[in-house]
């Protein structure tokens, strides 16, 4: 075992010596057998053809990413439906709801993240994030999912991509919370892709002796990841024709959304977006475009500044829509895609990551030290034959938590989140108390139990009870 060990080490390094990697080893004489194997899983796992040309494109230099010399604003059907297209609304609406009805319709949640930003200790979907009952992420979506369950007496799946870090965290948090109600059977976790962290000369780093520095491969990792590992199979057995992903931090998000499954799926699109009115125009947000007739996304840290700011006729912004990251993703295409091998361009972002030097001291850096490489999800819009993208009120459906303070923060989200809960009472007609400044005057936090949106709380008028000003109100 230990002569295996011993020749398995040497081949190793004799491999990272050809890419001028052996450092990765340089402690292996020190290391417990154990520690060896996990090491030597570590280099394993390495890529060295896809890490060679990475260094050479993303490391050794700062790449320009290259927005296509035509690029025009992108259509959207608008959010508020105009008279002409009321009849194309409604059947969409109509076939969403028969999709979801007929078990097509799974929900793809990507949760990689470690709320690091937040400060969060533990999976960003464990945050507790609703204003009254300090509902958990993962469980305000979990209860989108069984409302729309029992609405449309149906199965939704639900796919929850995590990094291999929060893998084991996320699981036994959904054990601890009884998978709040869900039957664990629809349940699928399952890990995302790894890429190593480069120092500035393209040298990988070492986390541990044992251990390379690595970095979750981005959310772009999960059409690859809900591939390699059997998730999109499982999909395919239990008849998942559509996908509706979104990301952990959004508690308003609508989990699936009938009339935006039923467009995609009426216009035959292969991978569809929401978008938002950008609020000015570098909001923090990707910028839907067409380039050669096909859908694309620009994040705001590659949109030209002019760009950015150019009107168009009707004097709006040229480039004005938003994503938020919420897609409808058609199973075959997920497919197709995989079984021809795809690649998205890679984003390299300059980080702080804590690694070992050559004395094996552990340094935390104050300044950003290495390269990180990661994939977007929506660069995958271009290869997709059609693509769809509708309009949605930012108000109603985008409340992301990002932040500690200010701008996406939970304050913020919550914030947003009595908004909504208070307009949708106004829509179902109970008078809501306001301050001087026009915000609500009550704290009201709806779970999707009660009402998945406006229209079922309307239909449960009778149950609502007038508000009087500082009241507390949770429907459950
Ligand atoms: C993302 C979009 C931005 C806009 C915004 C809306 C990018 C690059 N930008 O910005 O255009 O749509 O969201 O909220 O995506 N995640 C993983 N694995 C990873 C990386 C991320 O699962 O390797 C998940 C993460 O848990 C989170 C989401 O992806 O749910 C967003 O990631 P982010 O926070 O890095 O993206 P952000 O907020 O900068």
């Amino acid at each position: 075992m230990a002569q295996t060990i011993r020749s398995r080490i040497e081949a190793g390094v004799r491999l990272l010596r050809r890419h001028g990697q052996e450092h990765l080893m340089q402690f292996a004489a020190q290391l417990s057998q154990e520690e060896k194997l996990r090491l030597l899983e570590d280099v394993k796992s390495i890529d060295m053809t896809l890490v060679n040309e990475l260094i050479t494109r993303y490391v050794h230099q700062k790449p320009k990413i290259d927005i296509p010399k035509e690029i025009t604003p992108a259509p959207v059907y608008p959010a508020h439906c105009p008279p002409e297209l009321q009849k194309k609304y409604q059947q969409a609406r109509e076939y969403g709801e028969r999709l979801i009805a007929e078990h097509k319709v799974a929900v793809f949640t990507v949760a990689g993240g470690m709320g690091t930003r937040l400060m969060f200790d533990g999976p960003k979907g464990s945050l507790p994030a609703t204003c009254l009952r300090n509902k958990p992420l993962f469980q305000v979506f979990a209860e989108g999912i069984i409302a729309t369950q029992r609405c449309y007496n149906s199965i939704v799946p639900w796919y929850i991509m995590t990094s291999p870090a929060n893998y084991d965290d996320t699981i036994i948090f959904f054990k601890e919370k009884k998978y709040f109600g869900l039957d664990p059977a629809n349940i699928v976790f399952f890990r995302q892709g790894m890429m190593p962290s480069f120092d500035k000369n393209g040298k990988m780093m070492l986390a541990e002796r044992h251990r390379v520095a690595t970095s979750p491969d981005g959310h772009g990792g999960s059409l690859r990841a809900v591939y390699k590992s059997g998730a999109l199979a499982d999909m395919a057995s239990r008849g998942v024709e559509y996908i509706s992903y979104f990301q952990i931090d959004n508690p308003l998000v609508y989990v699936a959304d009938p009339l935006f499954i039923g467009l995609h799926a009426l216009d035959g699109a292969e991978m569809s977006s929401k978008a938002v009115l950008k609020c000015d125009p570098l909001e923090k947000v990707g910028n839907f475009a067409i380039a050669d007739g096909r859908t694309m996304v620009i994040e705001y840290s590659d949109l030209p500044d002019e760009l950015a700011h150019q009107h168009g006729d009707d004097d709006s912004l040229m480039f004005k829509w938003g994503s938020i990251a919420i897609h409808i993703v058609s199973r075959a295409f997920v497919e197709r895609i995989n079984s021809r091998g795809f690649s998205l361009p890679w984003h390299r972002a300059d980080k702080r990551v804590p690694y070992l030097d050559e004395n094996g001291n552990r340094i935390n850096p104050d300044q950003p030290n290495a390269i990180k490489l990661e994939t977007f999800v929506f660069d995958a819009l271009p290869l997709a034959a059609k693509s769809v993208t509708l309009e949605i009120e930012r108000s109603e459906q985008f409340a992301p938590i990002k932040n500690t303070a200010g701008v996406d923060s939970l304050h913020s989200s919550q914030q947003l989140q009595i908004k909504r809960a208070a307009r949708w009472m106004e829509a179902a007609g109970i008078k809501v108390p306001r301050k001087k400044d026009g915000s609500a005057d009550v704290i009201i936090e709806i779970s999707s139990l009660f009402a998945l949106d406006a229209d079922e709380l309307a239909r449960k008028r009778a149950q609502l009870r007038p508000l009087k000003p500082g009241d507390i109100v949770y429907l459950g």
